[in-house]
């Protein structure tokens, strides 16, 4: 374990292995030089990094798991080269994060956080808090129609909202608009929510050119990973007037937020809560445990990565 965990997945885990805490190590180095021969499991997610390097130092590793649905933070092609198993948590977080991101849709829109903060200077004795924009006759498009993207397009087309989609390729399941090109679909959309994994991949996909086609009363929310926008770009965007306004649950440096960003006024802010509840982070710890336990008893991972299958 590199980095603390929540109390379920370590206690989950001291049941059956030996855990070793390498954040709590004065000598890192010495400890791993200790250790890695030994090594079997490894643990990542959120700020948990597992790099290339790391990986290299463990010749004994069979499998990671990864405490989220997003594995940006685990040099997934060094495992799959090394034949490591690498695990993520699917499927218990989806509808959370899908419920969060029409929370943050909406209160981007209708502006939640900062009537409330009208409301808590006493200003509305003074006078009614100014209209806001609306969510009606919008037309919304999801960069990156996985799971989390799906159960957001569910939600939306009860919200009444045109749907549109761009990704890798077209989906046959799925009757929404698709867009081969992500600026085609930011020029098409007023709302532009970001699903879309982490990664070099999709670094910096919304960027300069794809905010100035969202245009003047465009809305940018973000779910997903903080690396897929270009945040200098955004930040010049918003306070240009080059898009409308935004709702930020992820950033590119987390837990560090821009200045620029907290100052401003038409963007709702939020410390990656996405999955962040007691239920689902419960879910997601358990599946952790239950990968690597199931791994160990012969049985294989229960939800292992695209990128290392199983079976093999
Ligand atoms: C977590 C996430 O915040 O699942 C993901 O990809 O981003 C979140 O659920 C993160 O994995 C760990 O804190």
């Amino acid at each position: 374990m590199v980095r603390p965990m929540m109390p379920l997945i370590v206690e989950g885990l001291e049941k059956r292995f030996t855990l070793h805490r390498l954040w709590e190590a004065s000598d890192k180095d010495a400890l791993l030089a200790e250790i890695a021969p030994r090594v079997r499991g490894a643990l990542a997610g959120g700020a948990a990094v597992l790099d290339g390097a790391l990986i290299e130092r463990l010749p004994k590793l069979e499998i990671i798991g990864n405490f989220g649905v997003g594995y940006d933070g685990v040099d997934v092609r060094t495992a799959a080269g090394r034949g490591v198993v690498v695990t993520n948590t699917p499927d218990v977080l989806t509808e959370e994060v899908a419920d969060l991101a029409l929370g943050l849709l909406i209160a981007t829109v209708r502006q939640i956080p900062q009537a409330d903060r009208y409301l808590r200077a006493g200003r509305w004795l003074e006078k009614p808090y100014p209209l806001s924009p609306t969510l009606r006759d919008r037309t919304i498009g999801i960069l990156g129609l996985g799971r989390i993207g799906k159960a957001i397009a569910k939600r939306c087309e009860s919200f009444g909202l045109d749907i549109a989609y761009h990704g890798r390729s077209r989906q046959a399941d799925v009757a929404y608009r698709y867009f081969p090109s992500l600026v085609e679909m930011a020029k098409a959309v007023d709302i532009l929510m970001i699903v879309a994994p982490g990664g070099t991949e999709t670094r910096h996909l919304v960027d300069a050119a794809v905010l100035e086609a969202l245009g003047p009363q465009g809305i940018l929310v973000n779910v997903a990973r903080g690396s897929v926008v270009d945040e200098r770009a955004l930040i010049a965007a918003l306070a240009k007037g080059t898009i409308l306004s935004a709702g930020l649950d992820v950033f590119e440096d987390e837990p560090c937020v821009p200045a620029e960003l907290i100052a401003m006024d038409n963007v709702v802010l939020l410390p990656h809560i996405g999955s962040a509840s007691v239920h689902t982070r419960n879910a997601m710890g358990q599946l952790v445990v239950d990968n690597i336990v199931s791994w160990f008893d012969g049985k294989g991972p229960l939800t292992p990565v695209p990128e290392t299958p199983w079976p093999r």
